[in-house]
């Protein structure tokens, strides 16, 4: 990358730096903080963090509505008939999916589905803001450019086939890496090809975007870049930098 040409866009503040709080996009930031997974001591279903016509035009109130209380609440409430009574009720998410082929398909198809789109939720916002500087330098270390950052994990979901997600994760040492996972896996399972703490994540679920775009998934996932909140996406990856955000 052009490093000086870098330093300059930060001192004019084009580029906020990763100071979780203090950066401008922050500071214009409602929606709240995100919360690392690993410290829900209990399961809860999460508060849509903002209303459901706040994507629009990008993604529909209905869609939004449909997915987030049917949908998603569907896969909370399934998860948490199959693991009440059991050591799991108390189990960090990112715990038991390091382990997850112990358990049974139900706790990972519906414990998935709960955990997916609590990120999916977070890390979509109308006002998002930008990749702070030490993100942006991992991307365009990781993939050259933003710009191309995008195509890479565009192409990734277009591509994907039938139901599933796609991924930015860190690795173990530190790379920043884009993967795929089918029905309601993620990089956190234990069987994942390449594991990783997830930052950054688009459903491709038909029910994501159907009721807008039918068949036309590209149209979502180009527009899916107008409402991505980097201000959590920044949070993240900050934490799984430090080690405290492990899923
Ligand atoms: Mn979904």
């Amino acid at each position: 990358m052009h490093r000086r040409g870098f330093i300059s866009l930060v001192g004019l503040g084009v580029v906020s730096a990763c100071v979780p709080g203090t950066s401008k996009s922050d500071k214009k930031n409602t929606v709240k903080k995100s919360v690392s997974p690993e410290t829900i001591s209990r399961h809860i279903f999460p508060a849509l963090p903002f209303a459901y016509n706040a994507l629009e035009p990008y993604i529909d109130a209905r869609t939004v509505e449909i997915h987030y209380d049917k949908h998603h609440r569907g896969y909370y409430n399934k998860f948490s008939a199959a693991i009440k009574g059991t050591a799991l009720e108390k189990m960090p998410m990112y715990k038991i999916f390091a382990n997850i082929s112990a358990y049974s398909d139900t706790v990972k198809n519906y414990g998935g589905g709960y955990y997916n789109h609590m990120l999916y939720w977070e890390n979509l916002s109308p006002d998002g803001g930008e990749p702070c500087a030490r993100l942006l330098s991992n991307i365009v270390k990781n993939f050259n450019s933003l710009d191309n950052f995008k195509v890479e994990f565009s192409k990734a979901a277009k591509t994907l086939f039938g139901s599933g997600w796609a991924w930015l994760i860190m690795t173990g040492n530190n790379e920043l890496k884009i993967v795929t996972s089918p029905n309601q896996d993620n990089p956190l399972m234990d069987f994942a090809e390449v594991k990783g703490v997830p930052l950054l994540t688009i459903d491709v679920w038909e029910h994501s975007y159907y009721l807008k775009y039918q068949n036309r998934r590209a149209d979502y996932i180009n527009n899916f870049w107008n409402i991505v909140n980097w201000n959590t996406v920044n949070e993240r990856f900050l934490g799984a930098k430090k080690g405290t955000w492990k899923g």
